[in-house]
């Protein structure tokens, strides 16, 4: 498939300025340009779509865990470390309880004016409504325009649940699950879920107490875990196939530990590299953008073609819901048979 031939120049007067100031670097322009994308504002896929040949495929790392854990603690000392690093950074916290965006949650107002001095810094808050192409959707939009813009790592914090915000975590590259001293019960609760998505734990709040109990039972059901999965091969312990997830002590508002958790993230990067599972990850989070824009694009011609058969959908047709929606789709069926054949 060839890439879009659509032009920056093609652009509407609204989105021209934006993307172009975006590839020059202006994070006002990246502000507003991500507003247009979470308002669905006309023409913004085209916006996103112009980004794509000036998108590096810059790394992301999924933070989540329980409300309160410490994640956006956490974040503001990552960021200070990647900073020292000289990598620029963006931030999406995702916060899907709260009916505000572009920053307006007290606390991230606060970090935002903290970071003012710091150009290479871009944080921005999503709240979970609007968006007309979902929120994960959404996200990887905001993704791709901070990748453009030129961010070196992108932090996107959730707090994990709902299907929605699995799903956005899922798609970094590295994903952090962010536990609290005395966690193990909740830990155990969902214990295969975490497992499952975690490939680094940081057991937070180090300063209180149990810190090191909890840690040891993340390490020992990470064991079981890894047993499990390999008990079906002869020589399982040095795979050097699969990732171990890490787990790292941090106390986020002392600062400490966050060394030992980039190192963390910095080795799973390396692995995943490596091993191709970054090609893998990278593949499956493409496919669940494109899956999704089809989605919605069918939506919209489903309405069209339901609009123009009203007849079927009265309840007083002479047809059942089944018949209806068979007939409905006929055009689309025939249309899918026609493609699929020319593939
Ligand atoms: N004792 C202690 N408290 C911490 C630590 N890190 C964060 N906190 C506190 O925990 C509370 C929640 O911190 P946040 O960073 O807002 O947690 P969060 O996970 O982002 O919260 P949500 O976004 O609401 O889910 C705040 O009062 C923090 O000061 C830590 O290392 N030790
Ligand atoms: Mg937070």
């Amino acid at each position: 498939m060839s890439a879009s031939d659509l032009a920056i120049t093609d652009l509407n007067d609204d989105l021209r300025p934006l993307v172009e100031g975006v590839l020059d670097g202006e994070q006002l322009s990246l502000s507003r340009l991500i507003s247009r994308i979470e308002n669905g504002a006309p023409g913004y896929q085209d916006a996103v779509k112009t980004l794509h040949d000036h998108t590096t495929g810059t790394r992301t790392i999924g933070i989540t865990g329980q409300p309160g854990s410490g994640k956006s603690t956490l974040v503001d000392k990552l960021v200070d470390r990647l900073r020292e690093q000289d990598l620029t950074v963006g931030v999406i916290a995702v916060d899907p309880s709260s009916p505000y965006s572009g920053g307006s949650v007290l606390g991230d107002r606060v970090r935002q004016t903290s970071r003012n001095e710091d150009p290479n810094v871009f944080f921005r808050s999503m709240s979970a409504r609007g968006h007309v192409g979902g929120l994960a959707a959404a996200t990887f939009d905001v993704v791709h325009a901070m990748d453009a813009f030129g961010k070196d790592v992108i932090l996107i914090e959730t707090v994990g649940a709902g299907q929605n915000e699995v799903e956005i975590v899922r798609a970094a590259d590295t994903v952090c699950v962010v536990a609290i001293p005395g966690a193990g019960d909740d830990v155990q609760a969902n214990k295969a879920g975490i497992l499952e998505i975690a490939d680094v734990f940081a057991v937070n709040k180090a300063d209180l107490d149990g810190a090191t109990a909890t840690a040891q039972e993340l390490q020992q059901m990470i064991r079981i875990g890894q047993d499990l999965e390999r008990s079906d091969t002869d020589d399982p312990v040095d795979d050097p196939d699969t990732w171990v997830p890490r787990v790292e002590l941090t106390a986020a508002i002392k600062d400490e530990g966050v060394e030992n958790l980039v190192d963390a993230f910095d080795a799973h990067y390396a692995f995943i590299k490596e091993s191709g599972e970054l090609a893998e990850t990278r593949a499956r989070r493409f496919e669940q953008e494109v899956r999704t824009h089809m989605g919605n694009e069918l939506d919209q011609l489903a309405d069209a073609v339901a609009e123009a058969r009203r007849d079927l959908l009265a309840a007083d047709a002479d047809v059942d819901p089944y018949t209806a929606s068979e007939e409905l789709v006929v055009p689309f069926r025939r249309a899918v048979e026609e493609y699929i054949d020319d593939g």
